[in-house]
């Protein structure tokens, strides 16, 4: 009997567009699809540090490398809140990075693509930020309280992510020849598994209702992944750069919208049951990264213990 009158109140606030907090009851599924979908996330950008970690000792300045540096370090921040905001639900940091490390969470797909040359960052920033921001903007109304809030803080400072790669990518587009080839190929390469972050078509995507009917996403993965296109192909346009390979962009009269391709979502599924181009290095890395910092965790645990020993003494 209690259970309904909790899970009405529950309800209620949702209708009312109001924040479900960590102590406030909530049904065990939405707690379950929270933890997945926030572990998921903060997995993303702390692994999404390595591709373009992987490039600051070779970025082509001194500016472009305080400016990455600059935002690789951000990312790890990110990892930070969201970690945080998933442990209100219950689970612990232990847990999330063991499912992590072992290869049972998921983390996004577009990670485990390599970055070969100085436009690959570039692109990420341009394209693989813009698709982040587009999605996060939409969770900054999510109704888990502390996800929202992490999403507006993020949201600051992924938009000047994303304008450091419109930036590096606008220097090559307008540059030489052979810049300009470059800036081509990082787009090609990059199109397609930027428009998976987005996640499966609506129709096959199996978390999409609940996390709609609990105002956990407020659109749906096609809605954004249209939005992103529609956004995206006049950056295109002006960087004077030709639509990515296979992606048939078009702008449709009727619709207002742009036609595009699908991606391969058989391409999709294998990135994301593990066997993309990447994956094992990024795991590899994440594991090591964990076990070299295990000095700096224990030593942050004995200095958490000797401040809270002083202030019972105190
Ligand atoms: N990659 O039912 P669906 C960033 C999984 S990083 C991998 O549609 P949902 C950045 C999905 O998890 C941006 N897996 O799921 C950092 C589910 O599997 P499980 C990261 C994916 O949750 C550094 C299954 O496929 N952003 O900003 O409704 C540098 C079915 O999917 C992907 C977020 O994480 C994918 N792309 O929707 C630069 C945003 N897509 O869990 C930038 C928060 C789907 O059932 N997350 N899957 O085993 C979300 O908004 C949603 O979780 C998604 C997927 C849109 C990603």
């Amino acid at each position: 009997m209690e259970t309904i009158n909790l899970e009405s109140i529950f309800e209620a606030k949702l209708a009312k567009n109001e924040m479900i907090e960590p102590k406030d009851w909530m049904p065990d599924n939405y707690r379950k699809h929270l933890i997945r979908q926030i572990s998921q996330h903060a997995h993303s950008e702390i692994v999404g540090m390595l591709p373009e970690g992987n490039w600051i000792t070779r970025a082509p300045s001194l500016r472009s490398k305080i400016v990455l540096l600059a935002k690789v370090q951000d990312e790890g921040g990110h990892g930070l809140y969201l970690y945080t905001a998933a442990e209100s639900l219950g689970t612990s940091r232990d847990e999330m990075l063991d499912a992590l490390h072992t290869g049972k969470a998921k983390y996004s797909s577009i990670f485990n693509y390599p970055t070969l040359t100085w436009a690959d960052v570039a692109a990420i920033g341009w394209l693989v930020d813009g698709a982040a921001i587009m999605n996060q903007v939409m969770l900054q109304r999510s109704s888990y309280g502390p996800y929202s809030r992490a999403m507006i803080r993020i949201c600051k400072e992924e938009s000047f992510h994303q304008r450091q790669g419109y930036e590096a990518m606008t220097t090559m587009a307008f540059g030489s020849a052979e810049q300009k080839q470059m800036a081509q190929d990082a787009l090609n390469r990059f199109w397609f598994p930027t428009l998976m972050m987005f996640g499966p078509p609506d129709s096959e995507s199996p978390n999409s209702d609940n996390a709609v009917k609990w105002k956990i996403k407020r659109e749906t993965n096609d809605e954004l992944r249209q939005r992103f296109v529609n956004q995206t192909m006049p950056q295109i346009e002006y960087l004077g750069l030709q639509i990515p390979t296979n992606s048939n962009i078009k702008w449709n009269e009727e619709r207002q919208q742009y036609d595009f391709s699908e991606p391969n979502w058989a391409e999709f599924k294998n990135v994301i049951h593990g066997n993309g181009p990447c994956n094992k290095e990024r795991l590899k890395a994440r594991n090591e990264a964990h076990k070299n910092g295990e000095w700096v965790r224990e030593a942050a645990t004995a200095y958490a213990k000797h401040q809270n020993e002083k202030n019972i003494a105190a």
